[in-house]
């Protein structure tokens, strides 16, 4: 079916989450709904005090400028406007936008009847936002601990809450979510290039098949995941990733105060017992 009347067929009303016909239209090719239009007013109102949080600054430099959280003093409260309220208020704009849009996908998927799996995917990206700040500055006990939003200011921050640590890439998860981020990006590499090279073989060529995918994986190591599998693990791999980011944040500083190597210690003991045990690392240059 041509993706025009296709797209005729299947817009129909019904199908929402909340509201009924509420909203229940198009605009353009754009679904609105319920949670469309509450997307539109909690990214606007969080975009419109981002730009006078920058007007307040000294500098109109997009690089420069910064929605800080409030000083530690304030802990888990509400702070003035001007002292981290702007930020406070930001991030309930932010999650309300983000839970909004995946909600709004949930009223697509349920409209076409199909699976859950984008908004699923997409919650793990949200969670990992919240984790940042919310959970973990309750769990420290202060809202102070979540990044700053701007461009070099939340650079800072990473570096910063880095260093902290001493060396971060000794922190267990975060070695895991690395090596499925990097493992993301070769199982996508791997699975755009081979439906490249099938589909999309050159001017006058015939396209070849879903055959031809799996036997050059079969002739090259023995296997092939298939075209439903490489789309699961390519999800998996994804979602893991996210999910150790999230928990290699939140267990820094929450579950553990030192610097990440000290956590390797009983190893280091059981590698050289009775030796001396490495010096806490004191940061770059030392
Ligand atoms: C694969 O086996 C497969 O099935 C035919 C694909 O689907 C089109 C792929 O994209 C890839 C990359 C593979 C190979 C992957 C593994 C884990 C053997």
């Amino acid at each position: 079916m041509a993706l025009l009347s296709f797209e005729r067929k299947y817009r129909v009303r019904g199908g929402t989450l909340i509201g009924g016909d509420l909203f229940d239209f198009w605009v353009g090719p754009f679904y609105v709904g319920f949670f469309g239009v509450t997307t539109i007013l909690f990214a606007t109102l969080g975009t419109a005090l981002i730009v006078y949080g920058a007007a307040l600054q000294h500098t109109a430099n997009p690089f420069f400028v910064t929605i800080n959280p409030p000083d530690v003093s304030y802990g888990l409260h509400f702070a003035p406007i001007k002292a981290g309220g702007l930020w406070q208020i930001v991030t309930i704009c932010a999650l309300g936008a983000f839970v909004s849009w995946a909600l709004r996908e949930v009223e697509i998927c349920r409209k076409l009847g199909i699976g859950y799996h984008v908004p699923f995917a997409f919650s793990f990206a949200i969670f990992a936002y919240f984790t940042l700040v919310v959970i973990r500055p309750v769990l420290l006990g202060a809202w102070a601990y979540g990044f700053p939003y701007g461009i070099f200011s939340h650079l800072d921050w990473v570096s910063t809450t880095g260093y902290e640590f001493g060396n971060f890439h000794y922190n267990p998860a975060h070695m895991v979510a690395i090596t499925f981020f990097f493992t993301t990006c070769f199982a996508l590499a791997l699975h755009g290039g081979l439906i490249l090279s099938a589909s999309n073989p050159g001017k006058g060529k015939v396209m070849k098949t879903g055959e031809h995918e799996d036997t050059f994986f079969r002739d090259l190591i023995g296997y092939s995941i298939g075209p439903l599998g490489i789309h699961r693990l390519g999800l998996f791999l994804a979602l893991t990733a996210v999910s150790f980011s999230a928990l290699c944040i939140v267990l820094s500083g929450p579950y553990w105060a030192q610097s990440w190597d000290q956590w390797w210690l009983p190893l280091w003991q059981l590698a050289d017992p009775g030796g001396s045990t490495p010096p806490p690392y004191a940061g770059p240059g030392q």
